[in-house]
């Protein structure tokens, strides 16, 4: 890095803000390269201070006034700084002026330009580049905003709140004024102005209300807003009958922007979205898309409870509202669909994400305790293990306990800053226990791993199970945590096995039924249990109730015995996954010793029982007969044989489709012939997704292809059609580039719809996929400025190209690091996104590791590193 080293932020550091802001009074005049924004806060000075300290960054200040008083001359402006002398006063006025640049703003943080709209991004740290401020979570306070624009320009003007005044200036010029009767951080204020279009509904609350929703869209989108409208008014019924939350404002609005760093952004009644997650119709859409949807509208509506209503402290604590969100927007994606396959599809989002996150270079716990650039920590750690963590509050307190928690939480901190602590007690005191243990899940990092034996006593019928937890990289500083493990005993024949407690584990085991959850809270600790007949085949780690590794050597037959007979979904899909895992790695050590590849009569058996198993949920079946992914089979080393594993996972799809053609034909056939109308249904979309999935078996075999192109032609919604395209793109055929053609040809214009294109390419296993690639970021269409398109491209090619981003010969290493260089300048926050692949340079062979780092290396030594690629590229540097 050639600039000067950034700041380290630390958790032990916290201090209580110095001042009050009881009301701030924002007003815009906006202009593409010269937005004037005036900021009027009436400021409490709680302490005496004799200076206030502000944050800012990129803004031209104008003026400052206290009081009436210019104090412009005396303010210091440091590089992300604003030093104002408060004059002994301990309560004033302050106006402080400032200009910025909206259409310059390519890092898309702050207030800024996307498709001739202005929007904003404010979390974590980007209301300071809008004014200066007081840019903490903690410090909250009442909005008004008034918007000033081109009338022509700027049809619509819209902020957080009821829209309390409006009018028409001169010079073609209008204004409106929205009052935000909540108090709230800056993080959650949002400002939209634009020409867009605008879809109606009104919600009847529980409470008698009629909540006006509005979803605002570009003109030519308007016929794309349908589910997001229906996902939204889900989500606001479910919220009141799953939790007793009722939304509070009398708007609720919406707005998709096509260029925007994440997701979505839950600001107080002015949701922005990702255009990605708002417009969708059958053809141009996918169930994954409709799903992706579904849930996103529902977390950020959410996060009007957990993370608006009741705030975080500080930014370390940003677990409380996301790990909370993403556990509420699961269990309302698992009541509109299905829990089974829900928590599967959790599961392996965790396992391909999270587990190699948490144990590489960037590993931290789900409360961070220091952080560069804070939206670096944005991640699967805080997201998704922290709702796997909020999982277990709800395992070990069950639905009603955790609802008492929730409920108490909300009656305690409605309005407030607060901590994980805090939540925690909540969760303790309304049910009156313990849950201090649980603090460990929240400071120490990396996936724990839970190993386990077994002992069976024919003579008492006494069944131990020993079990015992650590963390390898925390030896010696490892601290025991409290894991629910829930589990059950079968006999072999499949009847499940009645629990009987030993007197002495009996406040450790929890029985529910056939079912026990064990508490486990030492490093090691038996649990015993009376009266079995049998030695029991044990189902373990039911519902996956933690996030942790389990090492636990089941016998082939035992785990084919629990894929065919298990009660919980989690477990029969697990066992065959673990089959199929010992099958690739036994293969895998063929393959490096030179011997053949084969596959045992077992698997094949477990395998074909699936297949043919017409009893099961077709979404299940789908999903237990798909293999391993290859990160996850990467996983699995200390260092993976790139080649290796690539080879022999492709090797075993091809086996499997060549021994089971006739049946996955059969299936296909059986699939295709139903349901032709699109509907967004928890049965058609099971179907497809099976359908879908012998479709991608099939396509192995050369004499199969055409059914993928006839698939390509025929159908007529998008999830046929990309399954089908994706498919072709991994092949060497003529299809594949027809059908591309076609595909190009017909969506050209629609974004989303083109970034699928780009993806498929950026993902094909075809030999060539680098030079692809290279042809792709050259292409009329790549736009670096766009974050949907760069993840389509590079985003895909570095997470899910093994064989192109690690080539051998280091090319695939060195384009990448041209590109996060680029767009390093462009949008830092997508640059230390794309740049995560690298940061796992340890987990590959020498060869790579050195070709690896040094492309690390020439990032960091790049002109202007930003924090957000500074902070990820020193860490994992530093990690060797
Ligand atoms: N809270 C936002 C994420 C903000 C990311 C800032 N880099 C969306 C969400 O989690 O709902
Ligand atoms: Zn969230």
């Amino acid at each position: 890095m050639k600039n000067d080293t950034p700041v380290e932020h630390y958790l032990k550091d916290y201090q209580a803000p110095h001042f009050e802001v009881e009301s701030v009074f924002l007003e815009f005049d906006l202009a593409p390269l010269n937005t004037q924004v005036t900021n009027t806060l009436k400021v409490k000075n709680l302490s005496q201070q004799p200076k206030m300290v502000l944050d800012g960054e990129n803004v031209k200040l104008v003026s400052v006034f206290l009081d009436g008083r210019d104090l412009t001359a005396q303010c210091e402006q440091g590089k992300e700084t604003l030093t104002i002398p408060t004059l002994g006063l301990d309560q004033f006025e302050l106006k402080i002026e400032t200009v910025i640049e909206p259409q310059n703003n390519t890092a898309l943080e702050g207030l800024y330009r996307t498709s001739g709209n202005y929007c904003t991004q404010c979390e974590a740290e980007g209301f300071r580049k809008i004014t200066y401020f007081f840019d903490r979570p903690d410090v909250l306070t009442l909005f008004t905003t008034k918007i000033i624009a081109d009338k022509s320009e700027n049809s619509v003007l819209l902020s957080n709140g009821n829209l309390i005044e409006s009018g028409e200036l001169a010079d073609n010029r209008h204004y409106a004024v929205w009052q935000d009767p909540f108090k709230k951080p800056c993080y959650l204020f949002a400002l939209v102005a634009g020409n867009l279009a605008c879809v109606k509904e009104v919600y009847h609350s529980a409470d008698g209300r009629d909540i006006d929703l509005r979803i605002y869209v570009e003109p030519k989108n308007i016929d794309k807003c349908e589910h997001a409208m229906d996902s939204l008014i889900k989500s606001m019924k479910w919220d009141e009958e799953r939790f007793g939350l009722i939304y509070d404002l009398d708007i609720y609005m919406i707005v998709a922007v096509d260029d925007f760093n994440m997701g979505a952004m839950e600001n107080k009644g002015l949701n922005v979205f990702n255009s990605k997650f708002v417009l969708a119709k059958p053809d141009t859409a996918t169930d994954v898309d409709y799903e992706g949807i579904e849930a996103v509208i529902g977390h950020e509506y959410f996060h009007n409870w957990t993370g608006n209503r009741v705030t975080c402290r500080d930014w370390f604590q940003l677990t409380l509202k996301e790990g909370l969100t993403v556990f509420r927007d699961q269990e309302f994606t698992a009541d509109m669909l299905s829990p089974a396959v829900k928590r599967i599809e959790d599961v392996k989002r965790l396992r391909t994400n999270q587990f190699p996150e948490d144990a590489g270079p960037m590993s931290h716990p789900i409360q961070p305790q220091s952080y560069i650039e804070m939206n670096n920590f944005y991640t699967m750690t805080v997201y998704e293990k922290g709702a796997e963590v909020v999982r277990l509050y709800h395992t070990l307190l069950g639905e009603n306990g955790f609802r008492k928690g929730m409920d108490l939480y909300f009656s305690r901190h409605d309005g407030q800053a607060v901590t994980v602590e805090d939540f925690r007690n909540a969760m303790a005191d309304a049910n009156g226990v313990d849950l201090a243990q649980m603090h460990q899940w929240y400071l120490q990092s990396g996936t724990p791993i839970l190993s386990v034996a077994t002992d069976y006593d024919a003579g008492s019928k006494l069944f131990t199970l020993t079990l015992s937890q650590r963390i390898p990289k925390l030896e010696g500083g490892f601290k025991p945590m409290l894991i629910p493990v829930k589990m059950a005993l079968f006999s072999e024949e499949g009847a499940s096995l009645a629990l009987n407690v030993a007197v002495e584990d009996r406040d450790n085991i929890v029985i529910n039924g056939s079912e026990g959850l064990l508490k486990l809270t030492e490093t090691t600790q038996k649990f015993s249990f009376e009266q079995v007949e049998s030695n029991p085949i044990v189902s373990l780690l039911r519902g996956f109730s933690a996030p942790v590794i389990l090492e636990y050597e089941q016998s082939n037959q035992d785990l084919a015995k629990l894929a065919s007979f298990d009660s919980d979904s989690f477990v029969r899909w697990e066992s065959m996954q673990t089959l199929a895992l010992r099958e690739i790695k036994r293969n895998i050590s063929n393959y490096e010793t030179g011997q053949n590849l084969q596959i045992s009569d077992y698997f094949a058996q477990a395998f074909a029982g699936v297949l043919a198993d017409s009893t099961i949920d077709k979404a299940l079946k789908a999903l237990t007969l798909t293999l391993p992914d290859l990160t996850y089979i990467g996983e699995q080393y200390q260092q993976m044989n790139v080649d290796a594993i690539y080879h022999v996972h492709r090797w075993l799809k091809q086996e499997l489709a060549t021994q089971y053609e006739g049946q996955f034909l059969t299936i296909y056939a059986d699939l295709n012939k139903s349901e032709k109308v699109y509907r967004y249904q928890k049965e058609d979309i099971a179907n497809r997704k099976l359908k879908n999935l012998c479709l991608q078996y099939l396509m192995l075999l050369p004499n199969q292809i055409q059914l993928g192109a006839e698939q390509f032609t025929q159908s007529s919604n998008m999830t046929d059609v990309l399954a089908a395209l994706e498919s072709l793109s991994h092949t060497d055929s003529l299809e594949r580039q027809s059908c591309l053609n076609a595909f190009y040809d017909k969506w050209k214009e629609d974004t989303l719809v083109l970034d699928k294109w780009f993806s498929l390419q950026a993902g094909s296993h075809h030999l060539h996929s680098l030079s692809h690639v290279k042809e792709l970021v050259e292409h009329k269409d790549f736009v670096y400025t766009n974050p949907n398109r760069v993840r389509s491209v590079l985003g895909v090619f570095g997470r899910l190209n093994m064989l192109g981003f690690h080539q051998a010969s280091g090319e695939g290493y060195r384009f990448m690091a041209e590109q996060v260089i680029k767009l390093n300048r462009i949008n830092p926050q997508v640059a230390a996104r794309i740049v995560a692949p690298f940061t796992h340079w340890k987990r590959y062979d020498q060869q790579r590791q050195d070709m690896m780092k040094q492309a690390l290396q020439q990032i960091l030594e790049s002109e202007n590193l930003s924090k957000d690629v500074y902070e990820i590229v020193s860490k994992s540097l530093n990690a060797g």
